[in-house]
């Protein structure tokens, strides 16, 4: 398939089409995303559009991924933290007719996956987002600027659903209103994290904010964890958002986008090794009523995304890429099955928690 990827972008880079070799890579649902291979090095890139409808403000990216790398480099320079190579200008990002783009070193002899096979893939990605966290412990999280304001605020998000609700066509509401009602019956959670959230000893942490299996770069032969990538979202936030979305990508054997729902389902032994992986790198900062979150991120963050998925099907999909009309109301569905699992084995689930946080 031809590539059709403008000249110029290369050019900030120092490449042309001549002496690079282009794929394009990835099924993230927001930017683009392309794989370099310069002819004369040994060396390949990751080049990424930046979808400004999404990201406002590349430049608090830029910013925030410095900060974060600097220190970083100062405190643990052996750790691989994967920052944006500079233009050709020295600048992070590349600013090409109207359009924001930076590149990041590919990391050779590692894999990203797109769906977890087995136990240890979901350990090595827990501890992997563990460790960024903890690494960035005394680095002070209210020097980064949200990429996203809001971005895992389960109050925003709920009143974006609400005002979703009011403008919404009555078609769409019709055929939501199973969706709705458990939208609005789940308001517990969010009022739940409310009673908590005042709480000095539940912090603003630095966080990813998108850990689902793709973001981790495993070896490619023992398939230990190596690193983190698609830094966009690392900003404020609270522990919830990272663990809490683990379980919702790791635990079902089946992506969001599944619609037979007796598949959805949660297994077990990949919640066990979630939580020990974040564990064996958090346990240690994580306060008190922290600890006591932990089941909760999950609940949080299914749930948020349900929300997430039932507005925009709602405002008629202006968010989410979809392949037709009703998939952000099966994500929905999907979401708010794989909620009343959670719930259902809560008990095993708190003892596996129990077990080690010891
Ligand atoms: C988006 O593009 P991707 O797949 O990394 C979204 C996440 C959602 C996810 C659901 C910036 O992530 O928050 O959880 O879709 N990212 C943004 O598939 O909205
Ligand atoms: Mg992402």
């Amino acid at each position: 398939m031809e590539i059709n990827l403008d000249p110029e972008v290369l050019k900030a880079y120092g490449y042309t089409k001549e002496n690079i070799k282009i794929n394009q890579i990835g099924t993230g649902l927001i930017n683009r995303t392309y794989l370099l291979s310069p002819l004369s090095e040994d060396k390949k890139y990751i080049l990424q559009n930046i979808n400004t409808s999404v990201f406002k403000n590349p430049q608090a990216i830029a910013n925030n991924l410095k900060a974060i790398a600097d220190y970083i480099a100062s405190t643990y320079p052996d750790y691989l933290f994967i920052k944006p190579v500079s233009t050709v200008d020295g600048d992070e990002l590349a600013y090409v007719n109207n359009e924001y783009w930076r590149m990041l070193p590919f990391v050779a002899n590692t894999t990203s996956l797109d769906v977890l096979d087995n136990e240890k893939q979901a350990y090595e990605a827990a501890k992997q987002f563990g460790k960024l966290s903890r690494l960035l412990n005394k680095f002070d999280a209210s020097k980064l600027e949200p990429s996203i304001p809001g971005f895992h605020n389960l109050a925003l998000r709920f009143e974006q659903f609400t005002l979703a609700l009011s403008t919404a066509p009555k078609e769409l509401k019709g055929l939501s209103k199973p969706q709705i009602d458990d939208a609005l019956e789940r308001k517990y959670i969010l009022d739940f994290f409310k009673s908590y959230s005042h709480r000095v000893d539940f912090p603003d942490r630095v966080m990813h904010h998108d850990t689902k299996i793709s973001n981790v770069l495993l070896d490619n032969e023992t398939f230990e964890g190596v690193c983190v990538i698609d830094l966009d979202t690392i900003m404020p936030g609270k522990f919830i958002s990272d663990l809490g979305d683990m379980m919702r990508t790791y635990l079902c054997a089946f992506s969001e986008n599944e619609t037979d729902l007796d598949k959805v389902k949660i297994r077990l032994s990949f919640f066990e090794a979630t939580v020990k992986g974040y564990l064996s790198e958090m346990k240690s900062i994580l306060t008190e009523t922290e600890k006591e979150l932990v089941l909760f991120s999950g609940k949080y963050m299914i749930y948020m995304q349900a929300l997430r998925f039932l507005t925009d099907f709602l405002n008629g999909n202006i968010y989410y890429p979809i392949n037709y009309q009703t998939q952000n109301l099966d994500r929905a569905k999907n979401q708010f099955k794989l909620l009343s699992e959670l719930s259902a084995n809560e008990k095993e689930l708190q003892d596996i928690i129990e077990e080690n946080l010891v």
